[in-house]
């Protein structure tokens, strides 16, 4: 038995030094002190020893068994050491290293348009006024002065939708809404996305306008050019040439069409102004009396004025866009240039 328990313990001990892992170990402890292990096998053999024999193989097994215990523990520290400092090895991290960026938005050149146009006109005291886009006939058509057989109304025009609905085809309702519910004196500008049943390479079917209106006792066609050459100066830059053609609206009388020197050449004539010189940049003219009798103001009481642009020529003018899809198509290489 001696020789046996020689060979077990050095063989206990040999594996004790070479298990690498605590998995190892563990493997080792349930191979000799395991309810089947090696050790635990000898030691069920203490019986068939003689009384003589029985306490010293006892005591020498007792031993061997304490020893590897204690190896054992010692073992398992270092390879859960070993096994830590790895660990904290490949986790490290460099926080010294840049951050990852976030990006951030820019706003729409039409939004851009729209907000700026508002505040020069909040500097001229006109407040904001804000209305739904679907909209009903009188709202957009009726009250506005639109012959029941205007080319407007037509199907081929306006977007109309199931009842009495129709999407506004412009922000001019919003005013009608306005004059309904506010004695004057009025002075607001309505900016908004507008609908008309048009897609080509020149017209979308969605687009933006801003529309004013003034109107108090006395106001006249004077005031509404004093205040579209102190815009346009503002919006374009100081000096900006500026002309005035008679034109016609139904809801505006006398009307006239807007025109600023062309942006590009100067007025010396180019492609984008067609060789003329002027670029048409908007509508307006005096209310006209039929629009004050459908919201209740008394015409021989008060005079207004009223004109309208489009954003996205606005926008394409100050930019440089010479294509009008650019503003529709949402590439991000072109909208993060604003
Ligand atoms: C254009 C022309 C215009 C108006 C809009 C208006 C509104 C009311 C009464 C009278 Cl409530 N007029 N708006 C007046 C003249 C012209 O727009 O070319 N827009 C793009």
């Amino acid at each position: 038995m001696k020789e046996q328990l020689d060979a077990l313990s050095a063989a206990m001990f040999a594996d004790l030094g070479t298990a690498l892992s605590e998995k190892g170990l563990q493997e080792l402890k349930v191979r000799y002190l395991g309810k089947k292990g090696e050790l635990t096998a000898v030691m069920k053999c203490l019986g068939t020893l003689s009384p003589e024999e029985r306490p010293l193989a006892g005591q020498a097994i007792n031993a061997i068994k304490e020893r590897f215990e204690e190896e054992f523990a010692s073992r398992l520290a270092g390879v859960k050491e070993a096994d830590k400092l790895h660990r904290l090895a490949s986790e490290r991290i460099d926080v010294t290293l840049p951050g990852r960026r976030n990006s951030v938005g820019t706003r729409h050149p039409v939004t851009l348009v729209m907000e700026e146009v508002s505040e020069i006109f909040a500097g001229l005291g006109f407040q904001v006024a804000e209305g739904p886009e679907i909209e009903l006939d009188f709202y957009n058509f009726e009250a506005l002065n639109f012959p029941k057989d205007h080319p407007a109304r037509d199907m081929q025009d306006t977007f109309f939708l199931e009842g009495e609905r129709l999407l506004r085809t412009h922000t001019s309702p919003v005013q009608v809404r306005t004059m309904l519910r506010h004695a004057p004196p009025v002075r607001i500008i309505a900016p908004g996305t507008v609908y008309r049943c048009d897609s080509d390479a020149t017209h979308s079917p969605m687009f933006h306008q801003i529309e004013g209106l003034m109107v108090d006792k006395g106001i006249t066609f004077g005031d509404l050019k004093g205040i579209l050459t102190i815009f346009l100066n503002q919006y374009f830059g100081k000096g900006i040439g500026m002309r005035l053609r008679p034109s016609f609206f139904p809801f505006t009388e006398p009307s006239a069409e807007v025109d600023i020197a062309c942006v590009i050449c100067k007025g010396a004539g180019c492609r984008v102004c067609k060789n003329s010189g002027w670029l048409e940049i908007l509508g307006a003219g005096m209310v006209d009396p039929e629009v004050f009798r459908h919201v209740g103001y008394n015409p021989d009481e008060v005079t207004g004025f009223a004109f309208g642009m489009g954003i996205e020529r606005l926008a394409m003018l100050k930019y440089g866009i010479n294509d009008m899809r650019f503003l529709f198509e949402n590439d991000i290489r072109f909208l993060s240039q604003f």
